[in-house]
């Protein structure tokens, strides 16, 4: 099958590393030079935007999250450049992967056609909040937006700092679709805040917390909530 390879736009300002030191702001050079741990693939046609580039999931841990889903039928609620709806779509049952920005699906769906995956996913521009009333599935991933690359100026992330809702919210929303949650959120997050959650839910859940590494530095933390096993 032909595949369609566009430039992704870091790369149409970028012909040389010193071309590339010039011509792009530092916080994204810093990422572009992260690039084959983001997508392994990455040199095949992967697409990003600026957002994009600064919250994609790094590939080793989109594998580490996915393989808790093996077999299951998955929620990406905000699939954004399709990080982990890649990894998602090789071992799940079936993906729905859910942006509110058109364009980010568009680049989503050519990153999935890249790993050859794009057929075993159902793409959904919308925004999550409206569509959860509808949705059906049996392990929900948030990864929602941080508020941007400075999400890590605090010492202490607090929940309610998460977009587009606070994190309650979203938790609580989540809850109403399915009790197997998992929540991709800052290193710094404030860990008690995710205990609260577990225990507060009626009946209580259970939580693992993994922190998330590439090369030896922290990228994240993955919370895993559930009823039972996921
Ligand atoms: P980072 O801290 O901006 O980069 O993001 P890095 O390379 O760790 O910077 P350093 O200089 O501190 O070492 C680390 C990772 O967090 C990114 O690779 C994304 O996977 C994730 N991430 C960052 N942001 C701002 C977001 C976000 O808004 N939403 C989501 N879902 N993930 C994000
Ligand atoms: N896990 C993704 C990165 C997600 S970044 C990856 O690995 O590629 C967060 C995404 O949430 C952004 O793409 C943003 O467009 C999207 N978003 C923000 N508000 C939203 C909403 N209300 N509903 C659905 N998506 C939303």
């Amino acid at each position: 099958m032909a595949r369609k390879r566009k430039r992704s736009l870091l790369e149409q300002v970028i012909n040389s590393p010193a071309e590339k030191e010039e011509s792009t702001s530092p916080k994204l050079t810093k990422y572009w030079l992260q690039r084959y741990n983001l997508f392994s693939r990455y040199d095949e046609g992967i697409e990003m935007d600026e957002e994009g580039w600064y919250s994609v999931t790094p590939e080793e841990i989109a594998v580490k999250q996915a393989e808790r889903c093996r077999g299951k039928v998955v929620i990406d609620c905000f699939s954004g450049v399709g990080g982990n709806t890649i990894q998602f779509a090789k071992v799940s049952s079936s993906v729905i992967a859910i942006d509110i920005d058109p364009v980010k699906v568009e680049m989503a769906i050519n990153n999935a056609l890249v790993y050859g995956v794009d057929d075993r996913v159902d793409y959904v521009v919308g925004d999550f909040i409206h569509l959860a009333p509808s949705l059906k599935g049996d392990v929900l991933f948030l990864s929602p937006p941080w508020g941007g690359p400075m999400y890590n100026k605090v010492e202490t992330y607090t929940l309610d700092m998460l977009q587009p809702k606070d994190g309650y919210k979203l938790f609580q929303i989540a809850q109403t679709i399915t009790p197997n949650i998992i929540m991709f959120l800052p290193r710094n997050v404030d860990l008690a805040q995710l205990e609260e959650l577990a225990w507060l839910s009626s009946p209580p859940l259970t939580l693992e917390i993994e922190e998330n590494c590439v090369g030896g530095r922290i990228k994240g933390i993955t919370a895993y909530f559930s009823c039972s096993a996921v």
